[in-house]
């Protein structure tokens, strides 16, 4: 394991098979019950696939890549700001706990030099932007930190079609893991435009991956559609998608409390089968991450 630091504001604990893991999944994706337990499990799992989990978080002033148990239990009891891009520097210098979001993430594990990333599905376009551009600060972080996020796609609730065409006018690869369909987080499908590559053995997109976060500089979308156990049928889909929608709505959840009140609207209306489905498949990425990472090539070489 290297230390990496970075002023007095970033500490890792890493090595070259590391996998990041975002924090506000945790705090803010899932009920608060369930975040240590699903931690346990993404921790679990990244290490059966060959990785090393290095979950990523903001406490006492001091961004950690690779927390330990103690610090995550620490974030999780606290009341956790969700931290993306914009502010994290404010989360920083307030010395808050933070929990970060992809963009967040990813910009601290680059810096750490951490590769993969595992997440459940990237925030995007949101629908009607026509009317309120909410548009997700993961979608820029990706353009600009050398990390692969392996995500089921981006979240059903986005304009899936709209983030897709955004992730191309950006220049961020998305490639698919056994797909050649962009996958929409509970949906294993969507009628977005298609993915650019799709790759079928893990030596291949390692080396894949390797060449183009060091040819680049930028990030990469690597699409792993959720497993077909846990995919949500359309109808029930479309159904509990409206209801969410009216309920965030009337609560006036907007910015950041957008996604959070959407995600837990959606696991009520739905009593707990999206929710069920949002732990499937992050534990899928996670796994898939750890098998990828363990057949990175070492850095230079
Ligand atoms: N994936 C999930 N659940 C989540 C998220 C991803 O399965 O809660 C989080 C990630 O942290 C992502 C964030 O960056 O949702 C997007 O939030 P926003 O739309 O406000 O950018
Ligand atoms: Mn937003």
């Amino acid at each position: 394991m290297d230390e990496v630091a970075a002023g007095n504001w970033l500490r890792a604990r890493v090595s070259a098979r590391s996998v990041a893991l975002e924090t506000t999944l945790l705090a803010h994706g899932v009920p608060r019950s369930d975040g240590a337990a699903l931690a346990r499990t993404l921790d679990g799992v990244v290490r059966a696939g060959g990785g090393q989990p290095a979950t990523v978080g903001v406490l006492d002033g001091v961004a950690i890549v690779g927390m330990s148990d103690d610090e995550l239990g620490r974030l999780l009891e606290a009341d956790a700001v969700k931290t993306n891009a914009s502010n994290l520097g404010v989360v920083l210098a307030r010395r808050q706990a933070g929990a970060t979001t992809v963009s967040a993430t990813a910009e601290l594990a680059a810096r750490a030099g951490v590769r993969l990333f595992a997440t459940g599905g990237l925030g995007g376009v949101h629908r009607g932007f026509h009317l309120h551009p909410d548009i997700s600060s993961d979608l820029g972080a990706l353009a600009k930190w050398p990390v692969a996020v392996v995500a089921s796609g981006v979240k059903s609730i986005l304009d899936v079609s709209a983030t897709r065409e955004a992730l191309e006018t950006l220049g961020v690869p998305c490639v698919g893991w056994r797909t050649d369909v962009f996958p929409a987080f509970y949906r294993r499908e969507s009628d977005a435009a298609p993915l650019d590559a799709r790759f079928d053995d893990l030596a291949d997109l390692a080396a894949y991956l390797d060449l183009e976060l060091q040819r680049s500089g930028r990030g990469v979308l690597v699409a792993n559609p959720i497993p077909e156990h846990a995919e949500i049928a359309q109808a029930d889909w479309s159904r509990w998608l409206a209801e969410a929608e009216r309920r965030a709505h009337d609560a006036g959840a907007t910015g950041r409390r957008a996604t959070p009140a959407l995600l837990g609207a959606l696991h009520e209306v739905s009593a707990g089968a999206t929710l069920r489905a949002n732990i499937a498949l992050v534990e899928s990425n996670a796994r898939l991450a750890g098998q990828i990472a363990a057949r990175m090539p070492e850095r230079g070489a």
